[in-house]
């Protein structure tokens, strides 16, 4: 914890035990392995796991805010470890460029987003410069909320770089939220090489002010009982959503921390930032935020695809991928509670060229085997008379997986039967859950093949 920290009065203990995470393969974005000392790397400091309070995690803070640390800057020091420790700067080098991002180094001369790069110049000399690339953002945030996803399917993103989950379903089959946490914090690392903060609360208001606390590198959980110590020493100026005007007229108000604003009456309130308002901050200043996660619009297909690093002709390889990418929409399909009546394949050629093919299955899935099944037919009708550049499978015409019943036929093949391949398939999502998909991989699929060659993963955007 920082000394700002302590003498704001936090009491807090750190984490003990970490869910262990077994050793991966660092991605090819990752630049580090998993457990190897961040610090001793060059990365900034990391502000550890804390419980505010002092107390154990109780289980109360099923609502996880997490967000990136640095975003932009941390992107791209991926590709220029040699400017790590270093204070860095993302945004326009013109006259009336911006700072997007800027490393916790180059905050500590004052730097922050929104300022004008110039500025920022003059607070920080030393400060490098680099321009942004927006495409590599994005790339890194899909890679992040899957992640996420493999946790609960209620995330919420709030914008490129961070997102609310709500754990309280997870717990059972992961934990607790601080080892929820600490799980998310070590699998988005090993995956992309990249540090991200956790706020965990019981309401959403205060999950985001602790990820807010928790950075760079570190982790808070609020214990429902403890809101109110942590949050009424906060100067009211650091409440999420309130401006630097609001703040101004509260301060001449005389009210300078969240703790005054508790005590305030609400007439007093209302009539000095207007009744919303009013209403508003008096709830949250007394820990009151009903607010719960809303997830994205229920998606109308789900895909994958990928770009190889060099064209492929072999359609023995190109099969394995099929599978491999099915597995993916699969494990998303049934995170949803969906399931697809179509299934669609996709081939790009080396000249570009498109091709798409699509069947509707007899009855809706959510079982990669039935999914890879339906792409391979379809792949196998292709002719392949160029190298493949970009193959992709997507569910289409989906439909709640519980409108879908399995009746099984007499003379199934048993270990053939969808039944027998669900409960395969749903062990997969309960150690995916945990551990990334890439622990447990289908006895066809752990061989030297396109994955060793490919580019990164990432979803296919929408149909
Ligand atoms: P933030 O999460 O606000 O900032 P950050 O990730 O750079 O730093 P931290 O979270 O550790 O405090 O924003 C995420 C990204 O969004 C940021 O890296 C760049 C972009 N951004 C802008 O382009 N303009 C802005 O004004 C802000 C605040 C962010
Ligand atoms: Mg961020
Ligand atoms: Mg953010």
């Amino acid at each position: 914890m920082s000394e700002a920290k302590r003498a704001a009065g936090w009491e807090s203990r750190p984490i003990p035990s970490r869910t262990p995470i077994p050793e991966r393969t660092p991605t090819p974005g990752s630049s580090k392995a998993p457990g190897e000392d961040r610090a001793a790397s060059g990365a900034m400091p990391s502000a550890g796991e804390h419980i505010f309070g002092g107390g154990p995690d109780d289980g109360t803070s099923t609502m996880l805010h997490i967000d990136m640390d640095a975003f932009f800057a941390s992107v791209e020091l991926l590709e220029h470890p040699e400017l790590r420790g270093l204070p860095v700067i993302i945004g326009g080098a013109g006259g009336r460029g911006v700072v997007t991002s800027a490393t916790y180094e180059a905050r500590r001369f004052g730097v922050h987003s929104a300022m004008p790069t110039a500025r920022a110049l003059q607070l920080c000399p030393k400060a490098i410069v680099l321009p942004s690339h927006h495409e590599k953002y994005r790339h890194y945030s899909a890679q992040v909320m899957n992640v996420f996803r493999d946790v609960t399917p209620l995330v919420e993103p709030l914008s490129i770089d961070e997102a609310f989950l709500d754990v309280a379903g997870a717990r059972r089959l992961l934990g607790s939220p601080s080892a929820i946490g600490a799980a998310v914090r070590e699998r988005v690392y090993a995956e992309t090489g990249l540090t991200c903060s956790v706020g965990a609360a019981s309401t959403k208001f205060i999950a985001k002010m602790a990820s807010g606390r928790a950075k760079p590198d570190g982790m808070l959980v609020v214990p429902a009982a403890q809101s109110l110590a942590f949050l009424h020493p906060l100067p009211v100026g650091a409440l999420w959503g309130v401006g630097a005007s609001t703040a101004e007229a509260l301060t001449r108000l005389g009210i300078r921390t969240v703790g005054d604003l508790a005590v305030t009456p609400l007439q007093t309130l209302v009539s000095r930032v207007g009744e919303a308002s009013g209403h508003k901050l008096h709830s949250l200043a007394n820990g009151h935020d009903r607010r719960s996660v809303v997830t994205e619009r229920v998606e109308k297909s789900i895909g994958h695809e990928m770009t190889f690093e060099f064209d492929l002709s072999d359609p023995r390889q190109l099969r394995l991928e099929l599978l491999r990418l099915s597995d993916q929409v699969a494990v998303r399909l049934r995170r949803a509670g969906l399931a697809a009546k179509t299934v669609a394949l996709k081939v790009r050629f080396s000249d570009f060229s498109t091709i798409s093919r699509s069947r509707t299955l007899t009855e809706p899935t959510d079982l990669a085997q039935t999914i890879s099944d339906a792409a391979r037919d379809l792949f196998d009708h292709v002719g392949l008379d160029q190298r493949v550049r970009l193959i992709g499978v997507r569910a289409e015409n989906l439909v709640e997986a519980h409108e879908t019943v399995h009746q099984p036929s007499l003379w199934e093949d048993e270990s053939a039967a969808p039944s027998s391949w669900r409960d395969a398939e749903v062990t997969v999502d309960r150690v995916a859950a945990k551990f990334g998909r890439d622990i447990l991989k289908r006895a066809s699929l752990v061989e030297p093949g396109p994955r060793e060659r490919r580019r990164p993963d990432r979803p296919a955007p929408p149909a």
